[in-house]
């Protein structure tokens, strides 16, 4: 049994070392401030977040049809109305926005909607940037890219002065796993592709990835899988990830990150808040680890029940970094269960968070409850370990939570 007063002591002692400690939040959804309306800030945008929206509509008296046809504004009004005033906001996802509020320096208390507009209205993009890079402790963070979203291609094709602070991942499920509706788009943009992949088709999707890195330059290569998902098994998705995304992640000496797990548009009513989960197949995800044991592979995997399973994968593969809590286990609960159970297993080898973003205040909760649930479960293994008469030091402790912070990340992808 560990004693409180050390115990409490201890967590002091990590919560210094955290405060200090720069932030690298490793896959969002925000764009720097040089991609417009594609950065999205602000109180409706906040209430609009597609999290919220689902759970909206398991009360509103609309149907989603009804909701999409309202402009933003009526849409952010009935979210404020149905999880803040017509029942408490205790979801993870609602008491989320009102720690953004909170942090801004707006009360709460008032209920106000209005009020929180006019803050909004008060402010810049570069402004709110910064604002809340320094309220979250970040110190950098990396956005999803996609080359077949027209908005965000025509931003990178005019060659775009981007904020220091925001790197770019090149996001390929509109390539491989959208093949079929997106491969008539490479024709048009003068790649020799064809449905099946014959021919030169190969060559000339390497020729567009390395196209994208040239003008993106990616920290990596990433892709989202389903749980159906099965390696290897001879299929158009399976050539084109192997013979193009981590052939091409070979070449450029470039990491690759895989998020297996989320079953897309169960309900397509409910649009970007339609997707689900499911128990992913890691034996699969061990036969690519073992295939390619010189590439470096970041996972991060939707369902609990995979989680286990996937810190004892890292155990046997050096090439895998874990990270995050994504999505729908982005939850307190699930933080505190899945950093336990990372550091008891990986001590600190994994990359416990990223946020996953979508409005750029949000990175203020999530990054607060990233560094609670990380002071709370090494505070305690830090306790049980001196209980053995070893001692941390400050410098020690400060160095671990800098590896688990950032420099984990920064090492694995060779950029330290
Ligand atoms: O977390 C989210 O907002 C999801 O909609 C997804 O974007 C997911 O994180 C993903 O990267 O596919
Ligand atoms: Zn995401």
């Amino acid at each position: 049994m560990q004693d409180s007063a050390a115990l409490n002591d201890m967590r002091l002692r990590v919560r210094e070392a955290l405060s200090r400690v720069p932030v690298t939040d490793i896959h969002t959804h925000v764009y720097a401030p040089a991609f417009g309306d594609m950065l999205l800030w602000g109180i409706d945008e906040l209430l609009n977040h597609h999290y919220l929206i689902a759970e909206t509509l398991r009360w509103a008296d609309v149907t989603p049809a009804e909701f999409w046809e309202m402009d933003r504004r009526q849409q952010a009004d009935l979210v404020w109305k149905t999880l803040f005033l017509d029942h408490s906001p205790v979801s993870a996802a609602a008491e989320g926005l009102l720690e953004v509020l909170r942090a801004l320096g707006l009360d709460t208390a008032s209920r106000d909607l209005e009020s929180y507009r006019a803050f909004f209205a008060a402010q810049t993009p570069e402004g709110i940037v910064d604002r809340v890079f320094e309220c979250a402790g970040l110190e950098s963070l990396v956005m999803t890219n996609d080359p077949f979203d027209d908005t965000e291609r025509a931003v990178w094709e005019s060659g775009p002065q981007i904020d220091s602070r925001f790197h770019a991942a090149l996001r390929l499920d509109s390539l491989i796993l959208a093949w079929e509706t997106n491969y008539p788009r490479l024709r048009d943009w003068g790649y020799d592709v064809e449905g099946p992949l014959g021919g030169r088709t190969i060559p000339e999707v390497r020729r567009f990835l390395h196209h994208w890195i040239d003008r993106m330059e990616p920290l990596y290569l990433m892709l989202s899988l389903s749980p159906s998902w099965r390696f290897p098994d001879g299929s158009q998705l399976n050539r084109l990830l192997e013979e193009c995304m981590l052939a091409v992640a070979a070449e450029r000496g470039l990491p690759v990150a895989l998020m297996p797990g989320c079953r897309r548009q169960v309900n397509p009513d409910l649009r970007l808040a339609g997707d689900s989960v499911g128990v992913s197949d890691l034996a699969s995800l061990e036969r690519l680890l073992a295939r390619y044991p010189k590439l470096r592979f970041l996972v991060t995997v939707l369902s609990r029940e995979n989680q286990y399973e996937l810190n004892v994968v890292a155990r046997k593969f050096p090439n895998l970094m874990t990270f995050g809590c994504w999505w729908f286990l982005n939850i307190p609960y699930l933080i505190d269960e899945m950093t336990r159970m990372r550091v008891e297993l990986l001590g600190f080898s994994h990359i416990p968070h990223h946020s996953d973003v979508r409005v750029v205040e949000q990175v203020i909760p999530k990054w607060t409850h990233a560094r609670l649930f990380t002071e709370v479960v090494l505070a305690e293994r830090y306790a049980a370990v001196e209980e053995t008469g070893w001692k941390v030091s400050d410098a020690e402790i400060e160095r671990d939570c800098r590896d688990l912070m950032g420099r984990n990340f920064w090492r694995f992808i060779g950029r330290l």
